[in-house]
């Protein structure tokens, strides 16, 4: 596929505003809920609060932590998310390789994070709820202009607690193909699912960006490839943005947007096209928060 010049700069452009937007951070917060749950035989889903700053990632609630569903607070601006190693991989492997990715992208150092880790999502400034699937080492990580920061690695030890998947008012699931599915119109205060199937072969994200109404997804994509030089993309101020998911896995995000039109995009890296954004690809869609 022949790549327009203006695409690598809008690129540069698209991802520093989405990493903008997703700063770091990281502070300790109160134990809170799950913490003070009793110990009453439905099990309390562990909670874990998590914030991100310039100094790095705080966790709380990681102690003694068993696989399984978590629910996750997430305080301050930047997104916190996830990930698990497996053997021989860890936190200095990962940020180094996931940081040979920026505007010029290290394919083969990207291509080495995604097959050596289990990423299970996070959120921005909110609460969600995300599995983590076996036991094993994980750490917190953030995505910022500086490039992605990890936190202190902790153990979850198995086997997975049993624990049913919060009520939804819907899903978004990234399917193979690079193609969005699920609900096309969703309430504008709830909660979804985001799936992204084990089929998908790759890591996504959602980011939710209101448009002007009547976009379309080809209208949005013409806008990334028109670059600088073109009108910018016809967004307005809602906005949400979710961790990355790898294939097969799943999270729940509770949101509260403007009702409207949203275009649900990801745009993460792919290795096999340098590194190109997936919504530069056509992973866009757009549905509607009533
Ligand atoms: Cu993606």
């Amino acid at each position: 596929m022949h790549v327009p010049t203006g695409l690598r700069r809008a690129v540069a452009i698209v991802c520093a505003t989405a990493l903008a937007s997703t700063p770091v951070l990281l502070a300790p917060t109160t134990a809170g809920a799950s913490g003070a749950a009793t110990a009453s035989a439905p099990a309390a889903m562990p909670h874990l609060t998590a914030k991100a700053t310039k100094r790095g990632i705080n966790v709380k609630g990681t102690d003694g932590l068993r696989a399984g569903r978590v629910h996750l607070t997430v305080k301050g601006s930047a997104t916190v998310e996830f990930v698990g190693f497996d053997e021989g991989y860890g936190p200095d492997e990962f940020v180094a390789d996931v940081n040979k990715c920026g505007e010029k992208c290290n394919v083969k150092a990207l291509r080495r994070a995604i097959d050596n880790t289990t990423i299970i999502g996070g959120t921005t400034a909110g609460d969600a709820t995300i599995v983590f699937p076996k036991a094993g080492t994980y750490a917190p990580f953030s995505v910022g202009e500086r490039g992605v920061v990890v936190g202190r690695s902790f153990s979850v030890s198995g086997p997975p607690r049993q624990s049913k998947t919060p009520r939804v008012d819907g899903s978004i699931i990234a399917k193979k193909g690079l193609a969005w599915g699920g609900a096309s119109s969703l309430p504008a205060d709830g909660r979804f699912l985001f799936k992204n199937r084990r089929s998908s072969g790759v890591p996504h994200f959602v980011e939710m960006q209101q448009v002007v109404e009547g976009t379309t997804a080809d209208q949005v994509l013409e806008s990334f490839q028109a670059g600088p030089a073109g009108p910018p993309p016809p967004f307005l101020e809602g906005r949400l943005l979710t961790g990355s998911l790898s294939a097969g896995q799943s999270m729940t995000v509770d949101y509260d947007l403007p009702p409207g039109h949203y275009a649900v995009m990801c745009f993460f890296p792919d290795p096999d096209m340098k590194g190109m954004p997936h919504a530069f690809m056509g992973m866009i869609r757009i549905i509607e928060l009533t």
